[in-house]
């Protein structure tokens, strides 16, 4: 057997996983594709990226790569990519940028709601999915239940930690099925979220609406019956081809004139609402935390340790109800793309930008920075 030309270690269950493996297919890269339990992960992925963590990917030269925008950009940065995720237009760029942060890191608290508060109705699905490493492995049927019940256990318990509890889960929800109509206005008159290609923004709404909230039982039903058309989106973007038959005059890029589908204007609206006020807070938690001595050497990890990457739980309201939830350094490195790209604007660019970013309560995000700057460094977030 040849050695295939890049293996992407990750699971049919992860979310960021779906994430890559979507891009893949979309650039027409050859890949194969191994779970966490292949010897080469353990003796080799896992001792150099320092951490447990999905998805990796390896090149036919070794060379690793972790963390799904370092994959994307590895990529395109070194010719693999058919076509750019990241959109020429000034406008389309930033947008892009943004709805990459609000679909992904702004929709992990629906998509863990989702699969672990409705877990009775998930459960023959999660154990079928989160097994499929250890039986990869050889592993017995009673080992590999028991290790369920301790890993299955360890994701279910991260609910409070999100902010997902009795008191805020009516607030969660609402805010869920109100992108999800929102979105299904918007697919059912476009293929992809910025017109007729795929950009980062769908790539980082995929990797929550795949392997969770269009892939789980709960969440899978609840998009189908009232969201056909984004389901419809999910299953577009897992295919190699642009997968649009119900488009037929739809072409394979952008407006030439930089413009945006109206029917994304509602989607950054819920953008503001629902998730700007999170990232206020992460913003302004890093900064007191800085502010009240937290160690943040340049180069040093952003937790201390590898496999810290939290600094705590910040609070904030959604919908009127306040959350409480972990406030994550990583999402500083996804802000600061959007900040950098609207820095390097000539001005009556950034002007554009700005009063459109405006128009949808959003253009606060454009330059909100904290006092500190996250990179990557060896595989984990470092303070610059
Ligand atoms: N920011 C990373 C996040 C990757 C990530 O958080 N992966 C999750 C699963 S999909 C993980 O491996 N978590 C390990 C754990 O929580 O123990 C990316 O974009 O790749």
């Amino acid at each position: 057997m040849t050695t295939p030309p890049l293996t992407l270690f990750g699971a049919p269950v992860g979310l960021y996983t779906g994430k890559v493996r979507s891009y893949l297919r979309k650039q027409g890269i050859p890949y194969v594709e191994r779970l966490p339990s292949d010897p080469v992960f353990e003796r080799e992925v896992m001792p150099a990226i320092k951490r447990f963590i999905n998805p990796v990917i390896r090149m036919a030269d070794g060379t690793l790569v972790q963390d799904t925008v370092d994959i994307i950009d590895y990529l395109e940065r070194h010719g693999h990519a058919a076509f750019s995720v990241y959109p020429a237009g000034p406008l389309q760029r930033l947008v892009a940028l943004a709805l990459d942060m609000f679909g992904g890191d702004g929709q992990v608290r629906a998509a863990m709601h989702y699969r672990w508060s409705y877990r009775s109705y998930n459960e023959r699905f999660l154990r079928h999915e989160f097994g499929l490493s250890y039986r990869a492995a050889g592993q017995s049927e009673e080992a590999i239940n028991q290790q369920l019940d301790g890993f299955m256990g360890y994701l279910n318990a991260y609910l409070p930690k999100l902010g997902i509890t009795a008191d805020s889960v009516p607030a969660v929800e609402a805010a869920y099925v109100d992108l999800l109509a929102a979105l299904d206005a918007h697919f059912r008159v476009q293929p992809y979220l910025l017109g007729g290609m795929p950009t980062v923004a769908d790539f980082g709404f995929i990797a929550n609406f795949f392997a969770h909230l269009g892939r789980d039982p709960f969440p899978a039903d609840l998009m189908k019956r009232t969201a056909p058309s984004v389901f419809r989106w999910t299953e577009r973007m897992m295919t190699a081809d642009p997968d649009t038959p119900e488009f037929p005059h739809s072409q394979f890029r952008l407006s030439e004139a930089d413009e945006l589908p109206p029917t994304l204007g509602p989607v950054l609206r819920l953008m503001a609402q629902d998730y700007l006020p999170e990232v206020r807070m992460g913003v302004s938690f890093i900064d007191a935390w800085l502010a009240a001595g937290g160690q943040a050497a340049p180069g040093t990890p952003v937790g201390g340790k590898p496999k810290v990457r939290t600094l705590g739980q910040g609070r904030f309201q959604l919908r009127g109800t306040e959350v409480q939830t972990l406030v994550w350094p990583y999402n500083l490195y996804l802000l600061q793309r959007i900040t950098d790209a609207f820095d390097a604007l000539a001005q009556p660019e950034q002007s554009r930008v700005s009063a459109y970013f405006a128009e949808h309560g959003l253009d606060g995000l454009l330059t909100l920075k904290a006092q500190r700057r996250v990179a990557r460094s060896g595989h984990i977030e470092v303070w610059e």
